[in-house]
């Protein structure tokens, strides 16, 4: 019994087939339990010579079930952690990418071509005080000009940003001339209280141009804006300048870039005239330069500020600004980098 027990158990190899086999072999019917429960009916001298015999089979042969459990076990473990062991030359799975908007990619365009023109590029808080927002570009309190930018009040004396202009006023007052001259373009959100359309949103951005300096003339401005619509868009877009008004430039223009819908043709999105607006600019006022302190007979120069959604638009075929802050990623993942 006892070596065909032995020689069972060598054969078994899974936990069910080892349990069986225990049950069998030391269960409440196996044999060993049948010889010990038939010790009554022998005599008194064979019970203690039968009944050790019976109990170191017993013995035995669990210590060998439990040994071969050990080892099923430990064969188990092995397979399972070769199953599980990972394999560090797999090529991993590559993780999801972010990009940037569509908009600060055109932004960064922007600044880059600045950059290699020798210009700072800073940025400015779009919480702002009416000083520096209206005052100090030439627009006191009441000024009837302060209703061109529809404001979102915070308090009397502070509010969002309705241009990045205001940083012509930070930048200049801080500017050492002794230095040399102010080269600066500053992106950011802007805020006015229009009604959304396909070229209007409440939130856009804005890019600020200043350069100030002696002898800065309306040419210098003019060459600099022909060079980004250029290098933006490529030479099938035209350029207009047009007179315009803003009570911190003299003279103003504003800048139109040809429809990319119609190709200049006439469309409800340029409002049949052919061309879009995406920037306002002029040469700096002198009231401007001197509240910043900066001296108006020595010094003078221009600033522009234009708007990248309206060059995303230009240069993607986008026909409704809304589009861009609508965070729909079917529409996003077009302008994706990656690919
Ligand atoms: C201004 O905000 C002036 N600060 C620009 C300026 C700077 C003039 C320096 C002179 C010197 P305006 O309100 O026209 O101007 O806006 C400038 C540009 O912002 C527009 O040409 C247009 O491209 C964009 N823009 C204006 N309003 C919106 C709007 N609601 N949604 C999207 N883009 C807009």
């Amino acid at each position: 019994l006892l070596n065909q027990g032995l020689e069972d158990l060598k054969s078994t190899s899974e936990q069910d087939e080892l349990n069986e086999l225990r049950v069998h072999l030391l269960g409440k019917k196996g044999p060993i339990t049948k010889v010990l429960r038939g010790m009554k009916d022998l005599s008194p001298e064979e019970r203690p010579v039968v009944g050790s015999f019976a109990n170191e089979v017993r013995d035995r042969l669990q210590e060998a079930i439990d040994a071969r459990k050990e080892e099923i076990d430990q064969k188990l473990l092995t397979v399972k952690l070769e199953k599980e062991k990972i394999d560090v030359t797999l090529p991993g799975k590559p993780a999801a990418r972010g990009n940037a908007h569509v908009i600060q990619q055109i932004i960064d365009q922007i600044e880059d071509l600045f950059l290699g023109m020798g210009y700072q590029v800073l940025s400015g808080p779009e919480v702002e005080e009416d000083r520096y927002n209206f005052e100090m570009m030439n627009l006191p309190k009441d000024h009837p000009a302060r209703d061109m930018q529809d404001t979102f009040y915070i308090t009397k004396d502070i509010l969002m940003r309705t241009q990045t202009s205001p940083m012509q006023a930070r930048t200049m007052e801080k500017h050492d001339f002794s230095k040399g001259p102010l080269k600066m373009i500053s992106p950011g959100v802007v805020y006015r209280r229009d009604t959304d359309d396909p070229t209007h949103s409440h939130q856009f951005h804005q890019v600020e141009g200043l350069v100030i300096d002696k002898h800065v003339t309306m040419a210098d401005l003019k060459g600099t804006l022909e060079l980004v619509a250029h290098e933006l868009f490529g030479d099938r877009f035209d350029v207009r300048l047009r007179p315009s008004y803003f009570p911190f430039t003299e003279p103003s223009v504003e800048a139109d870039i040809t429809c990319f819908n119609c190709g200049g043709k006439g469309c409800a999105v340029c409002k049949h005239t052919g061309w879009i607006e995406v920037l306002g600019a002029g040469m700096v006022h002198p009231n401007v330069l001197k509240m910043a302190g900066v001296d108006s007979d020595i010094y003078g120069g221009f600033a522009f500020g234009l708007g990248p959604d309206r060059f995303a638009m230009l240069k993607y075929g986008v026909d409704d600004i809304r589009n861009f802050y609508l965070d729909d990623e079917r529409f996003l993942n077009q302008f994706s980098m990656k690919g």
